[in-house]
This record gives C-alpha cells, sequence and structure tokens, in this order.
C-alpha cells in the first residue's frame, strides 16, 4: 500500500502533500481552486465512496455560527467531498459524492460554530481526477 494512503488520525495534525492551505474563515464560489490533484497523494479514505482516489484537503474555520452550504460544482471532473473536524479527523460531519444527477458534491451542515475548524477533503471518484477542482462555501 502506499504509505501516502494511511489516514493521519492525530489531534489537529494534518501532514500530507495534499493539504492545500488554511482558507481561514473566507467564502466564495469558489473560495478555491486546484490544478494539480492529480499529482496529490491518497491522504484520505472518504466515506461516501471506495476512498482509493488521490485527494486534496484545506482548512476552514467557521466565521459565525450558522448553517453553510459546501460544493465543488464547476470543478472539471467527478468529485467527492468530505468534511472532517480537524481537531479530531476521524470525526466524519458530512460526505456527499453526488448532487442530485450532478457529479459535482455538495453538503450543507448546519448549527456550525464560530471559530471551529474543518478539514474539508475534495477527491475524485473512483480514481478520476481533473485539472480544476473547485471548492464554493456560502452561508445559508
Ligand atoms: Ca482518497
Ligand atoms: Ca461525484
Amino acid at each position: 500500500m502506499d504509505p501516502g494512503a494511511a489516514e493521519i488520525s492525530g489531534a489537529g495534525t494534518v501532514h500530507e502533500q495534499g493539504l492545500v492551505g488554511d482558507l481561514e474563515t473566507r467564502l466564495g464560489s469558489p473560495v478555491a481552486t486546484y490544478a494539480s490533484i492529480s499529482t496529490t497523494s491518497n491522504q484520505w479514505s472518504v466515506s461516501c465512496n471506495e476512498g482509493s482516489s488521490r485527494d486534496i484537503s484545506y482548512v476552514w474555520t467557521v466565521p459565525e455560527t450558522g448553517s453553510y452550504t459546501f460544493s465543488t460544482r464547476y470543478s472539471n471532473f467527478d468529485t467527492v467531498l468530505q468534511i472532517r473536524h480537524l481537531s479530531n479527523t476521524s470525526s466524519v460531519m458530512g460526505c456527499n459524492d453526488d448532487y442530485g444527477s450532478n457529479l459535482y458534491s455538495r453538503t450543507t451542515l448546519s448549527g456550525l460554530v464560530k471559530g471551529v475548524k474543518l478539514l474539508i477533503i475534495i477527491e475524485g471518484y473512483a480514481g478520476e481526477y481533473g485539472n480544476d477542482a473547485r471548492l464554493n462555501i456560502v452561508k445559508n
């Protein structure tokens, strides 16, 4: 097995090359884009598909307590989106492969508390990858 495939569940510790960066409290559509998911590692095994694809991840901090929608709409490949607690990365808060009949992923989380840090993971479905991975975060 690729050593990069092992999950890291240490408190708040994410080391792998697939960690793109800290978005702080930013919102936007997109809030981030990433061009080279085809060269990242397979660090995370997302729970709503087989999880064996390469992935990227972002850290994001809830700017205000409330409900937020996360999506990968307008990415140019079939994505899977998963959100975990950064302080306990084995805790999965949400996961979506296809939003309805769309290949992009979308999930809404309500009751997010200001200041909580999330780990947002985007991976390709079943080995797919593209050169335009988009992450959108909007407040509801
Ligand atoms: Ca993966
Ligand atoms: Ca999908």
